[in-house]
Parts: structure tokens; C-alpha cells; sequence
């Protein structure tokens, strides 16, 4: 026996004879569907989107079960588009991110009828909605995830859609305000709901996902006077994140703001200082703003968060002005219990959108539902009012 008689030899030989037309077709047909990708990434024959054969498997099926938008370059005239970023290079604690747009495509088969009673929407009625699945996002370099994201999201407003980006660890929230700065003639404000700043410089010499907004504060028409973080606090903060923060005048609504002004006041101050000399506002959602007792599927839980039915009542005020885009990012399956993560991460998603399309600024509003019910401002703590 010899190396030439070993099996491995002959298949080795074989591999070199078997046809490869079909797969080189398909990849070509990746190529023009999914978009050309990032100037950085160097292999021109990897698409913008991930359109290879197992992509809508890998996706989890389309959010809420909307259409799957195959041909990015037909991407004329919905609403909204579902934008899965599959990354989790930016974690810096339990990784597990790049799971969280199939985790939370997968529950949303729930939710797919779209319809609200008590907000008396269906968005299927008032949307047209698309899922473009997943940006191709390579996990072994964040600076080149960063450009594909940029330039992904980028497309879907150069369309004139909504984006709804589905993270991924919160390291995307700089490339998607990236994206976005170009196409608004103005300043965008960014409302931000989270327990970590998120305005570290770098972590370990990086961008990661507790620097976003540091990076993302820099660019000119995103300045840190309209960002506004809800949630702030527990014992993994940065202090470093606290003295960006501070320098360059972002505004913090921590826990006990909310405990002590009351739900709608602190949410009706959050909406003022976000549009302050705005032309428009961004909402990144991380989902670890919820105690972990209702979030658990996330990789840097902190203890004492925001409840979901007080996520949801914030989340009716502050984005009823309208926005320009939103990511829910954080998502981790692996330490989830029962996809209770995933539930109010598809729940929050669909509620922004449902609020959009009441103060009809998204959609087509529904003729006959009544003046949507704004919440009357909390009666407490009349005295002393919260400055600004
Ligand atoms: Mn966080």
C-alpha cells in the first residue's frame, strides 16, 4: 500500500474533475443580487448581502414573514426593510450576537400576522415590508463588518426605506449612524436605550460594542448635544463613558430619573433633546436596557433594568416625531430561556413601527382607527420640573 492507493488520494484527484458551472452560476447570480461589497473587502466574488443557498436557512426565515427581497437591486418602494447584522466581534464579554437575527427572525413567525389590538394596527395593512436578510459580516475583523454594514444600510436609505437592523452586538450602532448621517441635511439625534454608556474610545486597542457611540458622536451632523441614553446604570459602567458622556454634553436618563419623574416625562424629555436642531432621529435599542429577569439572552446583562411594560410606554412617546431608522441590537440565543429575549426583541421592533404608523409618519395610517391615546404625563413630582 501506498500513498497513491489511500482514498483520501483518489477523492483528492476526483475533486478536480467534477463539473463547477452550477455553483460558479450561482455565485455569480449571489453577486448581482446581493451587491457589490465593501471597497476593504479584497474578494470581489463576496456580495454585499449573503445570498448563497443556505441564506434564508442561515437567516431564519424572514422577519414576521415578510417577502424576502432576493434582488437587492429591485429594492424600490417599501417602507421598511428587515436587515439582519450577524456580528458579534464587538463583544467583550459573552459572545453570541451574531445568532441574534436568526433568534429573533425565528419567533417573529408569531408575530406574522402583524396585527396589534391595542394599538388598532396591522402593519401588513399599513406597510409594504420587506427582509433583505443578512449583511455579509466577517467576525474576524470589525473595521471591514463595519464598512459592509455602512454600505448595506447605506442602500436602504439611498432607497428612500426604513431600515430596521437586526443585531448583532451594539459595535454596529457606528456604522449604522454612519450610514445614515449622509442623507440628512441637518443634525441627527439618537436616542439610546441601554444600562452601558456605549462611549468608550476603544476597548483592548478596539471599536467595540462599548464604543459606539463615542465614534459615532464624532461625525459632524451627529453631535453628542442630541444623543440621549435611557437606562444608564448598575455596576458594569465605564467611567470613561461617563466623562465622554459629561465633555461633550450627552444627557442621561438613568432608572431612577424614571422612578422618581415619572415614565412619560423623562420619555417627553428624551423626544425634546433628541430633536433639539434636528433634522432626524436614529433609535438604537439594546436589549439589555430590560432587567435580565425578562432579557437573560444577552451577553452583558446587568441586574435591575427597565421593565418591558416601561420600555414599551417610553418607547410610544419617544418615537412618535417620527425616526429615520432603528436598530435592536444585543440579542445572544445561546444563554436565552425559552426565547423570551427574542419575544421582546421582536416586540420592540414592532411596536416602533406600529407608533410610527399611528402618528403617521410611516405607512399609511389606518382611516379608521381613533387618535392614537398618548399617555397622560405622570402627575408625580410636580414640583422641582427636570431642567432643559
Ligand atoms: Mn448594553
Amino acid at each position: 500500500m501506498d500513498r497513491e492507493q489511500l482514498h483520501g488520494s483518489r477523492m483528492a484527484a476526483r475533486e478536480a474533475e467534477l463539473p463547477a458551472e452550477k455553483t460558479r452560476e450561482a455565485r455569480e447570480q449571489a453577486l448581482l443580487y446581493g451587491l457589490e461589497s465593501a471597497a476593504s473587502v479584497r474578494d470581489r466574488t463576496i456580495p454585499l448581502f449573503n445570498r448563497g443557498r443556505a441564506a434564508l436557512t442561515a437567516m431564519g426565515g424572514t422577519f414576521a414573514g415578510v417577502a424576502f427581497q432576493e434582488d437587492m437591486r429591485d429594492l424600490n418602494g417599501p417602507d421598511v426593510a428587515f436587515v439582519g447584522a450577524p456580528l458579534d466581534a464587538g463583544t467583550t464579554f459573552r459572545s453570541g450576537t451574531r445568532a441574534g437575527p436568526q433568534a429573533l427572525r425565528r419567533i417573529s413567525a408569531l408575530s406574522s400576522y402583524g396585527y396589534n389590538f391595542e394599538l388598532g394596527v396591522d402593519l401588513h395593512e399599513s406597510l409594504e415590508m420587506v427582509d433583505c436578510g443578512d449583511i455579509n459580516v466577517t467576525n474576524a475583523n470589525i473595521e471591514k463588518a463595519f464598512d459592509q454594514i455602512d454600505k448595506a444600510v447605506a442602500y436602504v436609505h439611498e432607497r428612500g426605506v426604513f431600515p430596521v437592523v437586526l443585531g448583532g452586538d451594539h459595535s454596529i450602532g457606528y456604522p449604522d449612524i454612519r450610514a445614515l448621517t449622509p442623507y440628512v441635511d441637518g443634525n441627527v439625534g439618537i436616542i439610546h436605550f441601554d444600562r452601558h454608556s456605549d462611549l468608550s474610545e476603544y476597548g483592548m486597542d478596539e471599536r467595540t460594542h462599548g464604543t459606539p457611540f463615542f465614534h459615532a458622536t464624532n461625525i459632524p451632523n451627529a453631535p453628542a448635544s442630541n444623543l440621549v441614553q435611557i437606562g444608564i446604570g448598575g455596576w458594569t459602567s465605564s467611567r470613561f463613558g461617563v466623562k465622554t458622556a459629561r465633555e461633550r454634553g450627552a444627557s442621561i436618563i438613568t432608572l431612577t430619573d424614571i422612578d422618581r419623574w415619572g415614565i412619560e416625562r423623562c420619555a417627553e424629555l428624551a423626544l425634546e433633546i433628541a430633536w433639539k436642531n434636528a433634522k432626524r432621529v436614529f433609535l438604537s435599542f439594546d436589549i439589555d436596557c430590560l432587567d435580565p429577569a425578562f432579557a437573560p439572552g444577552t451577553g452583558t446583562p446587568v441586574g435591575g433594568g427597565l421593565l418591558p411594560r416601561e420600555a414599551l410606554r417610553m418607547l410610544s412617546v419617544v418615537t412618535r416625531e417620527g425616526l429615520a431608522g432603528m436598530e435592536l441590537v444585543e440579542v445572544a440565543p445561546q444563554y436565552d430561556v425559552g426565547d423570551i429575549t427574542s419575544v421582546q426583541g421582536v416586540r420592540v421592533v414592532l411596536e416602533v413601527l406600529g407608533t410610527l404608523v399611528n402618528e403617521g409618519k410611516l405607512g399609511r395610517r389606518p382611516d379608521e382607527s381613533p387618535e392614537p391615546q398618548r399617555p397622560e404625563v405622570a402627575q408625580q413630582a410636580e414640583e422641582g420640573l427636570p431642567q432643559g
